[in-house]
């Protein structure tokens, strides 16, 4: 069986010195119950905070016996680890920025660097307890550089990372000195998930922006490797919420609470301590109601519940003063001698009174100002039972994409709450039923098992992709075996694209000039009688003759095959037109005016529209819209649009590389044939070579090639290898004919 590691901040058991004495919590959160539940069977493993300092190393050995027995390990961190990258890092530094409390950031290079020890110690004790099989589960903020310091020890294992909290816009996270290595630390994951594909799509675009890597469909790709993003919006254990009101101290602590509240609308918040929940805004709200409609006076009552949590940190503790204050003046200012307005509890209260009072609660008020998911919300709705009860639900909390039902608001906006607090207490039972009923169904189906088992089934295919990839990629001892096959042939043919497959690309087409040393490996391979090497590519003949027309030998294939080069002479392939050039021109320049940094390159018989240089976001916008709008007017035409590397291109149908590439397969028996390429253009080359050629995909997007290659660097080596042997005239001893390299493939799940 494999085995799944959870490596997280805090451990599912919390350990406390109690008069000398260990003692072993259970905290029985959200994620512990998903996984508990998942369909692979997996061994699973905790790593991560005790709660407790690390002390005498008798009493760690201890701990770590004991809690070894139920496959936790715990990683021991000091009083001072955990100020310096708990309290301060992680949560004065990435909490308030990520959750855009930009004023209540601290940049501090001293809690980075602890920061950075901390994540250090988590990859030893998680290389301490790692197997080659394991899949390993990074959880959360406290923890983004670990993907990337687990990958470079562990290439080959699974690896997932999940934040539990937003993911900020590229403007804010910019302003963080150390954004590219906490990116570069996220980028070892092959999987990383977030709750909402907002969070995605400004992940996807620091990463662009930042670090510089390009994405496809939810897939950056980072040259050797590419790592997957996906939204995995998180849910609860559904079940026992919507089941506790069968628990006999549920029953009993509802009926206390409709006795105490009877007559009144009740409306409840649960929320940790934290200014990122909106508590000063809601008090406010609730402060405005009463003043504004007197008549709900004696008739709704707020329970809000509040729950210790970082109260070493500065910000919290004057949070929790001014909620203080807040409470006692709204109370001096409205209660009268039969009711008080706001009841306040701070602390954290046992499952079944929780449960009760979100089954009793007429209202869920909910409205923070930021928050990643918002559990609290769905933990309400799962709890109605009796198909009453409004939920009101901050438009900033994630929860908010999936539980449109809940009457939403702008947490910023007091009277956006105060109008939302009088729909709901007016709302006609019907109206609350039908509600609740469409929000329950959809917590239900999003559960915090689902949630799991989707993240971990993902993980896995992506793996299973890579393995795939990996299997593919032409390693040394393959290297040897393909140049040792083209030393003893005869007769040899090279196909090779250009851009992207010699040379990397280039921000414009002029900037990816051939250097040196492609021309004399070039040179060197044109100058064997019995090897033909064919450049074959997108560009123009003019540019393609400038740069390689003095290469004696060498042929040259240009704009996809209308051109060819033969023996120092240029010639078209069929006779072809222009006349729809002006139109499809006219096109193409409104979009590139629409677009900053794209332009069109005029070849003899196609255009081409470039956007390499051009802002990703509105560039792939304008990309499809161009697309859409070409299809018509091309298909009418007869003409063909190639969708490129960030090129879209059209020209006349019916010449392709494939069908140019025909034509140098045809004229001879070739006993060695090796294509090279990296665009969709390519596969059409790959797709008419005979079985016995080698047909190499450069880069990791998927392709009908049988190998693969990782960049144009790699290329180059191989290239390089292919020695000719003048004294060579048969097949080696290994029949070399239709033969396939066998690879070894890795297990997966
Ligand atoms: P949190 O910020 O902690 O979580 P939330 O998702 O609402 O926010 O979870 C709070 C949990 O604490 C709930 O399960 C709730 O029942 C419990 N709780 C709150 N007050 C309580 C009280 N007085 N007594 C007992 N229990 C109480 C972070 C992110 C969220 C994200 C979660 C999960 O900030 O955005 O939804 O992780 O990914």
């Amino acid at each position: 069986m494999s085995r799944l590691l959870i490596v997280a901040n805090r451990l599912p058991i919390r350990v406390k010195l109690q008069e000398q004495e260990l003692m072993y919590e259970q905290s029985e959160g959200g994620l512990a119950t998903g996984l508990d539940s998942l369909t692979i069977d997996l061994e699973k493993h905790w790593i991560g905070w005790p709660g407790i300092f690390s002390g005498q190393k008798e009493t760690q050995e201890l701990i770590t016996t004991e809690l070894g027995k139920n496959n936790i390990h715990p990683v021991f961190l000091s009083q001072e680890d955990q100020e310096m990258f708990y309290e301060r890092f992680s949560n004065k530094t990435i909490w308030p920025l990520f959750h855009y409390f930009n004023e209540y950031v601290e940049y501090d290079e001293h809690t980075w660097k602890r920061y950075k020890a901390v994540n250090k110690l988590f990859c030893k004790k998680v290389l301490e307890v790692a197997q080659p099989d394991d899949i390993i589960w990074v959880q959360d903020y406290h923890l983004m550089l670990l993907p990337g310091l687990l990958r470079e020890a562990l290439p080959h294992n699974e690896i997932g990372f999940f934040l539990h909290i937003p993911f900020p816009s590229y403007e804010l996270f910019r302003t963080l000195p150390w954004r590219k290595e906490l990116l570069e630390g996220m980028f070892g994951a092959d999987l990383v998930g977030f709750h909402t594909y907002e969070y995605m799509r400004h992940f996807i675009s620091a990463a662009n922006r930042i670090a510089g890597y390009d994405s496809k469909l939810g897939e950056i790709n980072l040259g050797k490797r590419s790592v997957h993003i996906d939204s995995f919006p998180m849910g609860i254990n559904y079940e026992k919420f919507h089941e506790a009101i069968h628990l006999p101290k549920v029953k009993e602590h509802v009926a206390h609470f409709k006795k105490r509240f009877q007559g009144m609308k009740l409306i409840l918040s649960v929320d940790r301590l934290d200014y990122s929940k909106g508590i000063v805004q809601r008090l406010k709200a609730f402060d405005q109601l009463l003043t504004e409609f007197p008549q709900h006076r004696e008739k709704v009552q707020f329970l809000m519940l509040v729950v210790p949590s970082r109260s070493s940190v500065d910000q919290y503790q004057s949070l929790k003063e001014e909620i203080d204050e807040l409470v006692g003046n709204i109370n001096g200012k409205h209660a009268t001698m039969n009711w008080i307005p706001v009841h306040y509890y701070y602390r954290s209260l046992p499952f079944e009174e929780l449960a009760a009072l979100y089954h009793t609660a007429d209202i869920g008020l909910v409205t923070p100002l930021r928050d990643g998911m918002n559990l609290v919300a769905k933990e309400y709705v799962a709890s109605k039972t009796d198909a009453n009860g409004v939920l009101i639900l901050s438009e900033m909390a994630g929860a908010a994409i999936e539980l449109s039902d809940a009457l939403i608001i702008n947490p910023n906006s007091i009277s956006d709450i105060v109008q939302a607090m009088n729909t709901a207490i007016a709302m006609p039972e019907a109206e609350q039923a039908e509600r609740i009923k469409s929000l329950q169904k959809q917590v239900a189906k999003q559960s915090v098992q689902r949630w799991a088992n989707d993240f971990i089934l993902q993980l896995n295919s992506i793996r299973q992709k890579q393995v795939e990839l990996e299997g593919k990629t032409i390693n040394g001892k393959e290297t040897r075996e393909i140049a040792e096959h083209f030393s003893a042939s005869k007769t040899r043919l090279l196909l090779l694209d250009y851009d992207g497959t010699l040379v990397p690309f280039a921000k414009t087409p002029e900037q990816a000039n051939p250097d040196a040393e492609l021309l004399d490996m070039l040179t060197n391979l044109c100058k064997d009688p019995s090897t033909k090497t064919v450049i074959i590519s997108g560009r123009d003949h003019i540019t393609l003759d400038r740069w390689f027309g003095h290469i004696g030998g060498l042929e040259i294939i240009a704009e996809h095959g209308i051109w060819i080069r033969e023996e120092g002479n240029w010639k078209q392939v069929k006779k072809l037109k222009n006349d729809w050039k002006p139109e499809i021109a006219e096109t193409m320049q409104a979009f590139a005016d629409k677009t900053p940094g794209a332009f069109i390159e005029e070849k003899a018989y196609s255009l081409a529209w470039h956007y390499r240089k051009s802002d990703p976001w509105i560039a792939d916008l304008r990309a499809f819209q161009l697309l859409n709008t070409l299809v018509y007017k091309c298909s009418k035409r007869n003409l063909e649009i190639l969708n490129g590397n960030k090129v879209i291109e059209v020209k006349i149908s019916g010449v392709d590389k494939g069908t140019t590439s025909k034509m140098w397969l045809n004229r001879e028996k070739w006993d060695f044939i090796i294509a090279l390429g990296d665009d969709r253009t390519d596969e059409d080359i790959f797709e008419v070579l005979p079985q016995h050629a080698y047909s190499i995909k450069v880069g990791t997007q998927e392709s009908v090639a049988k190998h693969r290659i990782p960049s144009w660097k790699e290329t180059r080596k191989l290239l390089s290898a292919l020695k000719p042997n003048p004294f060579s005239v048969s097949l080696p001893k290994k029949k070399m004919e239709g033969r396939q390299l066998v690879y070894q493939r890795r297990r997966v799940i």
